[in-house]
C-alpha cells in the first residue's frame, strides 16, 4: 500500500490531549482535514492499546484517513492499521523483514530517524517513509537537531520525509520556506483549543508552500526563463 500524501502527520499521545480522548482527537482532526494519524501511547496496557487502536483504525477508515500504530507490528495487525512506525529502539527488536512478514507485505513501514546516517541508512532500509527529527526543542526528547541539516536531508532522502518534533504554527513557515513538504506533530496539535482549526491551519499552509513551490518549478523551466 502507498500512501497519497504525506503532508500532515498527527501522532497521537491521550496524555497530550487536554483530558480529550484519542478517538476525539482523532475525529477532530479527521475534520480539519488531518492525512495520517498515528496512535502513540506509551503509558497503556496491551488489551488497552488493541481496544483503541481498534477504535482508531475504524474512524481514520470511515474517512480514508491512514492509520499507523507506533512502536508493535502485532498491534498493527490485530487493529487492521495500515501500517506500523518502529523507532530506532523497535528496530532492535522487530527487523524490517519480520515486521513485513508480521503486518503483511502490502502495509506501510515507517522509521524514526536522528541523524543523517540513520536517515541514510534508511534510505536503503525496506521501508516506506522516514521520519526525521526532533527539528526543534519538543517535551518528548531530551535533545534536538536544530534547522541545519535539514536541506541536506531533503537532498539526499529517497523515500518521503517527515519532519517531526516542535513543529507548530509559529515555526511552520520557516521550515516550509526550506523546502519541507511532510511533518508530524504531536502537541502542535493536540494542545491546541480548537483542533479542527489548527489542523486546517497547518494543511492550509502545507498546499500553499506546495502550491506555490510548482508554480516556481513551472516557471523555471518556461522557455525563455532563463534556465
Ligand atoms: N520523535 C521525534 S520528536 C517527537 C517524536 C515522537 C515528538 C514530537 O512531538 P511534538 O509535541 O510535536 O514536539
Ligand atoms: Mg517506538
Amino acid at each position: 500500500m502507498s500512501i497519497k500524501d504525506y503532508s500532515l502527520y498527527l501522532v497521537i499521545s491521550e496524555e497530550c490531549g487536554l483530558g480529550r480522548s484519542a478517538v476525539e482527537i482523532a475525529n477532530l482532526a479527521i475534520a480539519g482535514g488531518v492525512d495520517i494519524i498515528q496512535m502513540r501511547e506509551k503509558n497503556k496496557d496491551r488489551a488497552k492499546l488493541v481496544k483503541l487502536a481498534c477504535g482508531l483504525s475504524r474512524a481514520c477508515k470511515d474517512n480514508g484517513v491512514t492509520f499507523i500504530v507506533n512502536d508493535d507490528p502485532g498491534i498493527a495487525k490485530e487493529s487492521d492499521a495500515d501500517g506500523v512506525h518502529l523507532g530506532q529502539g523497535d528496530l532492535k527488536k522487530y527487523s524490517i523483514a519480520r515486521t513485513r512478514e508480521l503486518i503483511g507485505k502490502d502495509k506501510i513501514i515507517g522509521v524514526s530517524t536522528h541523524s543523517l546516517a540513520e536517515l541514510s541508512k534508511a534510505n536503503n532500509d525496506d521501508v516506506d517513509y522516514i521520519a526525521y527529527g526532533p527539528v526543534f526543542p519538543t517535551e518528548t526528547k531530551d535533545y534536538f537537531l536544530g534547522t541545519g541539516d535539514m536541506q541536506e536531508a531533503l537532498n539526499i532522502a529517497k523515500k518521503p520525509l517527515i519532519f517531526i518534533g516542535g513543529i507548530n504554527l509559529s515555526n511552520l513557515d520557516e521550515i516550509l520556506k526550506a523546502g519541507v513538504r511532510n511533518i508530524a506533530v504531536i502537541r502542535g496539535i493536540t494542545e491546541s483549543d480548537d483542533i479542527s482549526l489548527t489542523v486546517r491551519s497547518f494543511k492550509d499552509r502545507i498546499i500553499k508552500s506546495k502550491k506555490g513551490r510548482q508554480e516556481n518549478d513551472y516557471k523555471n523551466k518556461r522557455p525563455g526563463s532563463g534556465n
